[in-house]
């Protein structure tokens, strides 16, 4: 048999551009033809599966997929048995409770005896438990956001990215309840053949996400002022320093994450550091 694993990825929707870009940074070849629900890499011993996001947790707790990209949402919700190898820092939501933009809101105390719609009763359930609420859950599919207009419920418990669908709607959010972010997920009793394979996988996933948040600077800096340019974007190891063909004057390459690059910035021109240049790293390892 060849050795190779399965990994589970939405087929369409709002995972599944992020999730094969993900892939496709990793190095990782694969044809994805509409309408295909597989495919094989041509150069990395994975395959892939096209499925719905909801059918994806089941998919990999009971080993049909060895690994699956969802988001935390529908994780929890559908309480699988998996192991969450790593937050893949797409797809952010929030699941949150909201109510009609018209009612006074005194707190959680607003949903006792309520009735909400939703399509996350486990996580609402959980939620509204510990607040100590009794609240009828009222399950619905899909476009929950309705449910208030057309006398389905009293509030809605559900995904928000923009708040845009809640005000189109009618309605303003009250209570984040949950998180959530796309996340890789593995079968918990993977076979060492596997893992070694995620393992691998999970080496250039690092790489790719190290390169995001980190920036090459270029720089030319006055001599005299080296040592404090040094000290504000150590890179690496240390930093490159070159002569430039102006006497006195050096170019200084290093790496940085992008947050303290903002953060140095003002402190850099200070020193004396002019013509910044500032470049996106592909890939990196430490
Ligand atoms: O067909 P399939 O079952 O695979 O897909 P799906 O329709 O169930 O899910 P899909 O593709 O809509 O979302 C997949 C995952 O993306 C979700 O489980 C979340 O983890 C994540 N995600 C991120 C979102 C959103 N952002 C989001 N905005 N999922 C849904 N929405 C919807 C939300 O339901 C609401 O209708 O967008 C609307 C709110 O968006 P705003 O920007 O108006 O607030
Ligand atoms: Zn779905």
């Amino acid at each position: 048999m060849e050795k190779i694993i399965r990994i589970a990825v939405q087929k369409s929707g709002r995972l599944s551009e992020d999730s094969l870009k993900l892939i496709k940074e990793c190095g990782i070849k694969f044809y994805n033809g509409t309408g295909k629900l597989k495919s094989t890499s041509t150069n990395f011993p994975i395959e892939f599966l096209f499925l719905r996001d909801d059918d994806i947790p089941g998919y990999v707790s009971d080993g049909v997929a060895d690994l699956g990209i969802v988001g935390e949402n529908e994780l929890v919700e559908k309480n699988k048995e998996v192991e969450t190898l790593k937050k893949l820092g797409f797809s952010k939501c929030r699941l949150s409770l909201a109510i009609p933009k018209g009612e006074k809101y005194p707190g959680i105390d607003y949903f006792e005896g309520k009735n909400i719609a939703t399509s996350y009763p486990k996580i609402l359930g959980g939620y509204l438990q510990k607040k100590n609420i009794n609240a009828e859950i009222h399950e619905i599919s899909g476009s929950v956001e309705i449910a208030p207009s057309i006398g389905l419920a009293e509030g809605i418990c559900d995904i928000v990215s923009s708040g845009s669908t809640l005000m189109m709607n009618g309605l303003k959010e009250v209570e984040e309840i949950f998180n959530s972010e796309a996340v890789l997920i593995a079968n918990k009793d993977l076979a060492d053949w596997k893992k070694e394979i995620v393992e691998k996988l999970l080496f250039r996933i690092n790489a790719v996400q190290k390169g995001k948040s980190n920036k090459y600077v270029l720089l030319n800096a006055p001599n005299e002022s080296l040592d404090k340019i040094i000290s504000l974007i150590p890179g690496m190891r240390s930093p490159t320093i070159l002569p430039l063909a102006q006497k006195g004057w050096s170019s200084v390459h290093s790496v940085i994450s992008e947050d303290q690059f903002w953060e140095n910035i003002e402190e850099l021109r200070t020193a004396g550091a002019e013509g910044i240049l500032v470049v996106p790293i592909e890939k990196m390892v430490i």
